[in-house]
């Protein structure tokens, strides 16, 4: 028995307690699962057994559950090369994304995409992108096909601090605002565009928010450690968004407690600076909140417990899989699984 069920046989409990503390668990359970399975990548990684580069995103777990728990299926999302918490958020299966990393048979993308492009579009994640700020026009497009279509679904496009000074996020934005698009910006701000604390390269305090007046559109700034925060902060501008009223911009606060990339010892960051991000981690916060809502410590442990050894199994499993058919190669490049050139 999953702790969720658990605490919906919980006797005295009445039917919306159970509710909202199933859902409660729920998110921890899911930000537990990022964090395991990520920290499972960084070692690996350092093993070398990771095929390309990873990106991990420690500490901002937060703003992909708060942001999934938004959305329902049918809508979409799109990140970038830190994506992997946001396809798990939408319900990626963990062994797929994980043998995609690993060069394994069994890969999300049949391992043509490695962590950079993980993509699970029957899951609604409609990508990983390398390059900075070219997935916000895309996000566009896919919302203005749902508003072409009536089809009242949404788009979140996450991206960086850093994107927001890149022109593609300017265009997108005016253009979202213009056609009153069914999208929602979320600027996942962790104060560093690589190794660059993003203070240094703007001309106002909130990379996001203190742009926003120039598209329309309110500024929003968000706890990014806080799920419930993000949570409520999606919800309203998802709704909003379905609704007609166009797309937001929301600015969540957080940081990453690793390095750019796994390669990157984060030299540049003065120790005291991560101790304080860390004190403010988001499973530390949302566990505190559990035990304060009444749920046992030792409740809250076994879902760790339970979800650390599900990630060891499914990288056992991983590492004694074959490398993919050379053959699948040549399938799959384009969306009716062919890869003929097309001019
Ligand atoms: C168009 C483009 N320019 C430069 C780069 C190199 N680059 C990779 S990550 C990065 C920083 C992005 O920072 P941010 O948007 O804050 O995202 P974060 O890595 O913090 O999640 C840069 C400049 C790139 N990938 N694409
Ligand atoms: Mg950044």
């Amino acid at each position: 028995m999953s702790a969720v069920d658990h605490l919906r046989s919980v006797p005295g409990v009445t039917t919306v307690q159970a509710t909202e503390r199933a859902e409660a668990l729920r998110r921890h359970e899911q930000m537990v699962l990022i964090r395991r399975f990520e920290t499972k990548i960084d070692v690996l990684y350092r093993q070398g057994r990771v095929r390309g580069p990873a990106h991990l995103g420690m500490g901002q777990e937060a703003v992909a559950v708060g942001a999934a728990a938004a959305l329902r299926p049918g809508d979409r999302s799109i990140g970038t090369y830190r994506g992997h918490a946001h396809a798990l958020a939408r319900g990626a299966p963990p062994d797929a994304v994980l043998r995609e990393l690993l060069g394994r048979e069994g890969g999300i993308c049949q391992g043509k995409g490695g962590s950079m492009h993980i993509t699970d579009v029957e899951h609604g994640y409609f990508g990983s992108y390398a390059i900075i700020g070219a997935h916000l026009p895309i996000a566009c497009g896919m919302a203005w096909a749902d508003q072409f279509n009536e089809n009242g679904a949404v788009t979140v496009c996450f991206f960086g601090d850093g994107t927001t000074n890149i022109g593609a996020f300017h265009e997108a934005l005016n253009f979202a605002a213009v056609w009153t698009l069914p999208v929602v910006f979320v600027c996942e701000n962790n104060h560093y565009m690589e190794y660059t604390p993003i203070a240094d390269v703007i001309a106002v305090k909130r990379p996001a928010a203190d742009r926003a007046a120039a598209y329309g559109l309110a500024p929003i700034v968000v706890d990014g450690n806080d799920v419930d925060a993000v949570h409520a902060a999606l919800d309203h501008a998802v709704s909003r968004a379905r609704d007609g009223g166009g797309p937001s911009l929301v600015e969540a606060e957080t940081y990453r407690h690793g390095g750019h990339s796994a390669a990157d010892p984060a030299a540049y960051r003065s120790a005291e600076e991560v101790a304080q991000w860390k004190e403010r981690d988001p499973l530390i916060l949302h566990t505190a909140a559990l035990v304060a809502a009444g749920v046992a410590a030792e409740e809250v442990a076994e879902i760790d417990a339970r979800v650390g050894a599900e990630i060891d199994r499914i990288a056992a499993e991983a590492l004694a899989a074959p490398a993919p058919d050379p053959a699948t190669a040549w399938t799959d490049m384009w969306s009716d699984g062919s890869s003929t050139w097309r001019n």
